[in-house]
This record gives structure tokens, C-alpha cells and sequence, in this order.
């Protein structure tokens, strides 16, 4: 679809500043001066795994998916937003000249104009675009930032006893990347991990819920899945590379792809997981042929209403890698920001290495998002003794009043990080916090 022009600014771009809205949980998102540019792909497979893979972006200038701001002094706040953002989210490019900006989209937009700051406009929006009440997610632990792709059930137990020991307030204990035996094959646990199964019950014998990381979407062209069902794929998406193997898509229009991923969290269900970490979300959202005729938003929500009938009514679903406005009303917590701390293997290469510093102002600005359309995730704490700027992300993470998981090994925590650790343990707001 074309870019139409919808608003004109007449404002000296060096004096406004631009809100500029990422398409999934791990693109940029943030506010810059409005002659500025803002950050690309460093090449294609960044572009499909961290931007939005259908759009060109504009070599100048800011493309917002869904959602662009204009701030400029003495003016009230200008935003431009995807009304309906279920169906179609259009994109929103602003060009800045000597004397203006310029704003245009490719899709259906509406404006909302409010007198105040970007944060009390953006409120007003997330209050717009409300789904219905949010729930509060207690807090927990997750095995990725400490473990990445080699976390054990050995380690999983380790963390539980850990916690209990330590009377920490842990009430998740969330298996992350690493259990499966590929990706796609999410019930098939890999020989090294152990049985996840098992894992599921230890960690409700403490009394815990227990949590468990998959990519409902996501099928690696070398699991059993996508040998037993090449027709079960999405013809013509690609999903980029990871787990040393190209990702492709499940086609959840196809019936029997449709009930294969209903039936695999009615298992996890039966296995006692009632906390699911659904990573990878973007890929759901992809362009290509599927079975039946229809979007690949509808084709992406009715992936994620498959999976919440099979997890269940009181399941907590958190997104990840997600398709930030098509996910309001799904999910009931969002990643809003990238990885706290870079995988330490560098597979793939093309993983995103942000610094502590990017990540707070990061998922800072998608805190508009908290309370509003789910409680919002910027990632699990990290304060081992290593972490030079432990203090600020504790800091940070304890006034964000979103989802607190400690991402840490427990037992390597010394004294300060048991004390930042109790201090940002808590369940997440049900409202935005001011
Ligand atoms: C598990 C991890 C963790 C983490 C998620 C997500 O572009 N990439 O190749 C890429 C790889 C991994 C990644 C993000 C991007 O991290 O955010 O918390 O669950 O997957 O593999």
C-alpha cells in the first residue's frame, strides 16, 4: 500500500521530538529529536527477527508501527495510532524538512491530541485501547538469563531448593529455552535437560506455579514436526535463523496443525504448567500462503486463541518477540524491551546485544503500555555480583511495577544482590503505576 500524507507540523524539526512505536518486543521503540533517524537493521535477518519483516523502512527519518508522536514545545502532544489494531496496523512514517514535519501512513489511522506530556498522552491512549482489566503476575524466576540454552531440570531444582532457603518471595518458577528436544517439538524434552514433565511437578510440590518457555509459532526445519507435517508449514515465510537452523511457521488455518498446537498446551495443562512464556510471537504474525484464506493477523490471533484454549481460562500468557498492538486483548503480560543480558554463547551472531542503559530507556518508553493492555515485562532482574550497573536496573525494574522475575542462579547472589533481589520481588500492578 502507498504512504498518503495525513498531518503536517508546522514546527522547526531541531526544537520537536518523535515517539516512535516498534512493531514487536524487541524493535526499538523510544523518543528522538525530530530531525534525527532512527535506529535500522544491521542487514535482513535483524530486520525479520527485530522490525517488522513486510515493511521497507525509509533510509531518513522514523517509521512507527502503529503508533507515532510529535513533541513540540508550547504545542499539545499529536498521536497518531491504528485505530483497530486487531485487524490492520498501518505504518507511520515521519519526514522532517527545514521549516516542518510530515506525517503519512499506509493504512487507516486516527489522531488523539492531548495538552500535557508523551506520558499522560500516551496514558490516554493505552486507556483507549484498554482490552478490558489487567491482571497482576506474581513475581518468579526464570532459568534464561543465568542458564540460557543450557538449563537442566538438576538446575531448575537447584533454584526452587534455593528459594525456599533463602524465604525468597518466589511464587513462578519459570523453565526457559533449553528443555526442548528441538524447536517445534515442545513435549519432546532434549536428553540433557531431563524430563520437563518432572520438572512441572517438583516445582508444584514446593507450592509454586510452574512456568515453561516455548514458540508456539515457531517450527526448525529440522524438528520431528516439520519432517511428520511439511503441509502443516506457512509456504513462502520465513522466519529467520536461530538454534542453528532456518525457522519456519505454523500454519494454524491448516485443521490439523490447528489442533496439534491446541492439544500441545492442553498437555502442558495436564502437565501442571500454568505460566507460559510464548517467545518468538512475530513469527505467527508473518506473511505468506496458509491453508485458508485469511490474514495473517487473524491468522496470528486465532493462533494465540488456540493456545490460550488449550493452557486454560487462569493460565498467565506472557508474549514475547510479539506483535506489541495486534497482541492487546490476548496476552495477559508483555515483553516490552529486548534482552537484559546478550546470550553468552553469541548464537546467533545476529542476536541483539544492547547495553543495560538501552534496555532501561528502552522498555521506559513502552511503559505506557503497563496496566493499560497487560503487565508489561522489561525482563528478569539480574544482579550477581558481575553485573556492573546492578543498582540502576534493580532501581529500575522496582519503580516499573511490571513483571518481576529474578533471572539470576540464586546461590551466586551475595549479600547486596539478595537484598536488590527481595527489594524487586513483588507481584505486578494491576493499573498503571504514575
Ligand atoms: C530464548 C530467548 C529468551 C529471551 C527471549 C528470546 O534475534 N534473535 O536471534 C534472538 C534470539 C533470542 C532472543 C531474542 C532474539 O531472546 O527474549 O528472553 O527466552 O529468546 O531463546
Amino acid at each position: 500500500m502507498r504512504f498518503e500524507p495525513i498531518a503536517e507540523v508546522l514546527v522547526d524539526p531541531s526544537s520537536a521530538r518523535v515517539y516512535e512505536e516498534g512493531w514487536q518486543s524487541w524493535s526499538p521503540a523510544g523518543l528522538y529529536p525530530a530531525a534525527a533517524t532512527s535506529p535500522r537493521p544491521p542487514d535482513r535477518l535483524g530486520h525479520v527477527m527485530g522490525w517488522r519483516a513486510e515493511k521497507v523502512l525509509p533510509d531518513h527519518g522514523f517509521q512507527g508501527e502503529g503508533l507515532l508522536a510529535v513533541v513540540a514545545p508550547g504545542e499539545p502532544v499529536r498521536i497518531w495510532y491504528a485505530p483497530d489494531p486487531a485487524r490492520e496496523v498501518a505504518s507511520l512514517r515521519l519526514e522532517a524538512l527545514e521549516d516542518r514535519l510530515l506525517v503519512s501512513a499506509d493504512g487507516p489511522t486516527a489522531e488523539l491530541v492531548v495538552e500535557g506530556t508523551l506520558e499522560r498522552a500516551l496514558g490516554d491512549l493505552g486507556a483507549l485501547l484498554t482490552p478490558g482489566p489487567v491482571v497482576s503476575v506474581p513475581p518468579g524466576w526464570c532459568s534464561w538469563s543465568c542458564y540460557f540454552k543450557g538449563v537442566t531440570e538438576e538446575a531448575v531444582l537447584e533454584n526452587l531448593l534455593e528459594a525456599r532457603k533463602l524465604s525468597l518471595p518466589i511464587e513462578i518458577v519459570q523453565v526457559d529455552d533449553g528443555h526442548e528436544s528441538c524447536v517445534g517439538d515442545w513435549l519432546e524434552s532434549a536428553p540433557r535437560f531431563g524430563s520437563l514433565r518432572r520438572t512441572a511437578e517438583r516445582v508444584r510440590a514446593e507450592g509454586k506455579i510452574a512456568g515453561v518457555w516455548t514458540a508456539p509459532f515457531l517450527v526448525g526445519e529440522r524438528s520431528a514436526l516439520a519432517a511428520a507435517h511439511p503441509d502443516w508449514l506457512v509456504e513462502k515465510a520465513d522466519a529467520g535463523w536461530n538454534w542453528d537452523q532456518r525457522l519456519r511457521v505454523l500454519d494454524v488455518s491448516h485443521p490439523g496443525a490447528a489442533e496439534h498446537l491446541g492439544a500441545t498446551y492442553e498437555t502442558l495443562a495436564v502437565w501442571g504448567f500454568g505460566y507460559h512464556k510464548l517467545d518468538f510471537l512475530y513469527a505467527g504474525a508473518l506473511d505468506g500462503r496458509r491453508c485458508a484464506d485469511l490474514s495473517a493477523l487473524d491468522a496470528y490471533r486465532e493462533g494465540l486463541r488456540l493456545v490460550r484454549a488449550g493452557a486454560g481460562p487462569d493460565a498467565v500468557l506472557l508474549g514475547c518477540g510479539a506483535p506489541v498492538l495486534p497482541s492487546i486483548g490476548l496476552v495477559d503480560a508483555m515483553r516490552i524491551g529486548p534482552d537484559v543480558l546478550p546470550e553468552r554463547s553469541g548464537d546467533p551472531p545476529h542476536a541483539p546485544e544492547p547495553d543495560l542503559a538501552s534496555v532501561v530507556s528502552r522498555t521506559r518508553a513502552r511503559r505506557w503500555t503497563h496496566g493499560h493492555l497487560w503487565a508489561a515485562d522489561p525482563d528478569s532482574l539480574v544482579v550477581h555480583p558481575e553485573i556492573a550497573e546492578r543498582e540502576q536496573w534493580a532501581e529500575h525494574l522496582a519503580a516499573y511495577g511490571g513483571v518481576a522475575f529474578s533471572g539470576d542462579r540464586l546461590r551466586e547472589l551475595d549479600e547486596r544482590g539478595l537484598e536488590l533481589t527481595r527489594r524487586a520481588l513483588r507481584a505486578s500492578s494491576a493499573s498503571p503505576v504514575a
